[in-house]
């Protein structure tokens, strides 16, 4: 386990005097189109705690957005990253092959849904295998429409950014995009009209009745759809909703390809969230969590899609590097050993406990929502579903303050979404969520 101690400590205000001057440092040479969650400079992490550099110790509740899944430097990472580096840093994958870059692939190949003849290949970012995913789908369909949903979050290259939902701040100023793509109302059950059982009924028909009669069926190369949308505020589609495209999309032979980027790797308590439903994508888009926060990212699909290139046709010069494939077979040995869904899903009942009591607390919270280790709030005006964005500001440095990191999401920017790392202590858990509460309460 990680020397960091596994315990909330303050010794400064947050930012304290340190952090504060590295900050200023920080809006000198570095640019200010970057956000920052929390105004703290990171020393050390290990676990669920980031240490600044004035030796706050700090609950982490973010994971670096769903990345430190097994924890910060975690052992298995960094003693594979330790001995590649040592081995050789890079020769670039299609100059000269390694082992551990196959390694990755068959682990994907195993891990993702369906018992199918897989094949993958590996890139560096979320971005960059989406853009991969859609190379490959028109290629193999020779067909061009690509359908994404509402609220849907995708990357911030110029087709990703396309496919991104949200203009601000990822696309605004940033076009022109990319064209044939094309936005499908997403099943929000929460702000359904008509309210979430109408949403069951009706939105799988909506979507399909539009994908006919406005695009075509058999000019659609793919549907991609986060199984769970991450950025957009954690939004759950009705059961039947993901099978039932997923179907359409067989039915017309149109790739269906699951974004599993956020709710990969065991996030949701299942190794990917499409399996809570039965759904084997075509294709699946995966990062972030797959190796414990070295940069990586892979799409992995039917053999028979991923072998219809033509030699040459994909790839990239750090694509798969030897340094993130070592730190990925350590992250994915760590999952799989120290039975993380398992653990995600304990860690999701503890959540969504005590913020279903808030919710009874508290008239702003307008609803409680995710899957295991991936939990959300919704502020609202008391009374309705208009959105609150306005009380995050307040929530959000009350637990800063405190020793706790959280961070919001959605379309509009009313979600709270809670993201620890799957090795967090319990106790550490229950305490951020106390501050939680007390934020809350502290808003209103
Ligand atoms: N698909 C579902 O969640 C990345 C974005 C952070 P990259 N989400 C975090 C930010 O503001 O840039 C993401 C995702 C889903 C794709 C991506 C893109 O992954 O590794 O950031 O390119």
């Amino acid at each position: 386990m990680t020397s960091i101690p596994q315990v909330r400590a303050l010794v400064t205000d947050i930012p304290g005097p340190r952090s504060q001057e590295i900050l200023k440092r920080k809006s000198e040479a570095v640019s200010s189109a970057l956000g920052m969650a929390i105004p703290i400079i990171v020393e050390r992490a290990g676990g669920g705690i980031l240490v600044d550099v004035d030796g706050n110790s700090i609950i982490d509740m973010g994971s670096g957005i769903a990345v430190v899944s097994v924890g910060n430097s975690a052992d298995r990472v960094v003693a594979n990253v330790k001995a590649q580096v040592e081995a050789f840093t890079h020769t670039c994958f299609m100059v000269a092959p390694y082992l551990g870059y196959i390694e990755v692939c068959e682990a994907l190949n195993r891990l993702t849904p369906g018992t199918h003849k897989k094949k993958s290949i590996l890139l560096n970012s979320g971005a960059e295998a989406l853009e991969n995913a859609v190379k490959i789908a028109r290629h193999y369909t020779k067909r061009q429409a690509i359908v994404v949903f509402e609220h849907g979050y995708h990357g911030r290259t110029n087709l990703t950014m396309g496919m991104t939902a949200k203009n601000m701040p990822y696309k605004e100023g940033f076009g022109p995009f990319a064209p044939e793509v094309y936005r499908m109302p997403m099943a929000y059950p929460f702000r359904w009209e008509g309210g979430a059982q109408e949403c069951e009924k009706e939105a799988l028909e909506l979507v399909i009745h539009k994908m006919e009669k406005e695009l075509g069926a058999k000019n659609i190369a793919a549907i991609v759809i986060e199984p769970i949308q991450g950025e957009g505020g954690f939004i759950v589609p009705p059961k039947g909703f993901l099978p039932g495209l997923s179907k359409f999309a067989t039915e017309n032979g149109i790739v269906f390809i699951a974004d599993e980027v956020q709710t990969g790797f065991a996030r949701t308590g299942q190794m990917f969230a499409s399996e809570d439903e039965g759904v084997v994508p075509d294709l699946i888009a995966t990062a972030k969590g797959i190796a414990g926060g070295l940069p990586l990212a892979g799409v992995t699909g039917r053999a028979e899609i991923m072998d219809s290139i033509h030699s040459g046709g994909l790839g990239g010069t750090y694509g798969g590097s030897p340094v993130a494939c070592a730190a990925a077979l350590g992250a994915i040995a760590t999952i799989e050993e120290e039975n993380l869904c398992a653990r995600a899903k304990e860690i999701g009942a503890i959540i969504s406990t005590a913020l279903n009591a808030m919710k009874d607390k508290y008239p702003i919270i307008g609803e409680v929502r995710g899957r295991g280790a991936m939990q959300a709030l919704e502020f609202v005006i008391p009374g309705g579903i208009e959105p609150n964005p306005a009380v995050l500001t307040g929530i959000v440095k009350f637990c800063q303050n405190e020793g706790v990191l959280i961070l919001t999401a959605g379309t509009y920017g009313n979600v709270i979404r809670l993201l620890p790392p799957l090795v967090m202590p319990e106790n550490l858990l229950r305490e951020a969520l106390e501050i939680l509460d007390r934020a809350i309460a502290s808003a209103i």
